[in-house]
């Protein structure tokens, strides 16, 4: 069955589930973390200020001018970084980038088996999540 979900850009699952095993623990969305954490943190001062935050894309750009809705992306990154910078200092720690995911994972586990299949990374995760609805708000992805 052909989900629409799929045709959307999103982080990819393939790169948190590198091994292929079907599904994402706890150690592979951490694992993966890390690496999008150095991928933002251009300068290695092991901080994420917004304008490194905002240079990180993985393609929801693109689809937001295709939409239309270039001013959706700014605003997108704007409720990310917000959700994700508890202290509000404007600075992203790894600390505070870990507690956002782990925070995402539980509720991204809709079944509450632990680990995460494909349909509840691409439905769950904050990234994906806030994206979507901020540029294509009339996919409704929960509704399935
Ligand atoms: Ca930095
Ligand atoms: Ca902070
Ligand atoms: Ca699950």
């Amino acid at each position: 069955m052909e989900r629409p979900v799929v045709m959307w850009p999103v982080t990819s699952f393939n790169a948190v589930d590198e091994d292929a095993k079907g599904y994402a623990h706890m150690g592979d969305m951490e694992k993966f973390r890390q690496g999008v954490f150095a991928g933002m943190d251009y300068d290695n001062d092991d901080r994420v200020d917004f304008a490194e935050f905002s240079a990180w894309d993985v393609g929801f750009e693109e689809a937001a001018v295709e939409e239309g809705k270039p001013e959706a992306i700014f605003t997108a990154r704007r409720i990310l970084f917000a959700l994700w910078d508890r202290n509000g200092d404007g600075q992203l720690t790894q600390s505070e980038h870990r507690f956002a995911l782990s925070q995402d994972f539980r509720r991204a586990d809709i079944d509450d088996d632990s680990v995460l299949d494909q349909d509840e990374y691409l439905i769950g995760y904050s990234v994906n999540l806030v994206m979507r609805a901020a540029i294509r708000p009339d996919i409704d992805v929960s509704a399935q």
